[in-house]
């Protein structure tokens, strides 16, 4: 099976407009695995190298103030195939793109509060990790309903 890991950050406005549980929850209720989680609040050096892609980017400034604003929630998300199934259910980067049933299209409007990240490619997801977590913070566990969701 395909096993992969990504990063998934709620970002300061889904911290601050309640919406913790219910992003979680539909990671939980995909069949998704959390493998690691905590709520931090991100220094600008982390910031900075997290969105290092971006760094000549008109928007970068105003990127760097959002995801520092205030406490965010990061994950490692475990599951078959799960880079791309994130993805797919966080939905078009601008949330007025973004389908109705995604979490960008069920929660935002503003392509500079969109919720919540998570990771593009298993390198990213890998670099990513890497940068939130050391290695002891993530667990290897069995989860009950494996049987039910995988064949
Ligand atoms: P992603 O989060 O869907 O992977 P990226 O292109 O990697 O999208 O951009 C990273 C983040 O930068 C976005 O989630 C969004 O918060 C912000 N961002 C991207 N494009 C713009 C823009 O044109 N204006 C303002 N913020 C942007
Ligand atoms: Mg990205």
């Amino acid at each position: 099976m395909d096993i992969e890991r990504t990063f998934v950050m709620v970002k300061p406005d889904g911290v601050q407009r309640g919406l913790i549980g219910e992003i979680i929850s539909r990671l939980e209720r995909k069949g998704l695995k959390i493998v690691a989680m905590k709520m931090m609040k991100i220094e600008e050096s982390l910031a900075k190298e997290h969105y290092t892609e971006h760094k000549e980017r008109p928007f970068f400034g105003d990127l760097i103030s959002y995801i520092t604003s205030g406490p965010v929630v990061a994950m490692v998300i475990e599951g078959k195939e799960a880079v791309s199934v994130v993805r797919t259910l966080v939905g078009q980067t601008n949330p007025r793109e973004a389908l109705p049933g995604t979490i960008r299209g069920d929660y935002g409007i503003d392509v500079g509060r969109n919720v919540i990240h998570a990771s593009d490619s298993t390198q990213s997801a890998d670099r990513e990790i890497n940068l939130f977590f050391k290695e002891e913070e993530i667990l290897s566990y069995s989860k009950a309903d494996e049987v039910w969701i995988y064949e």
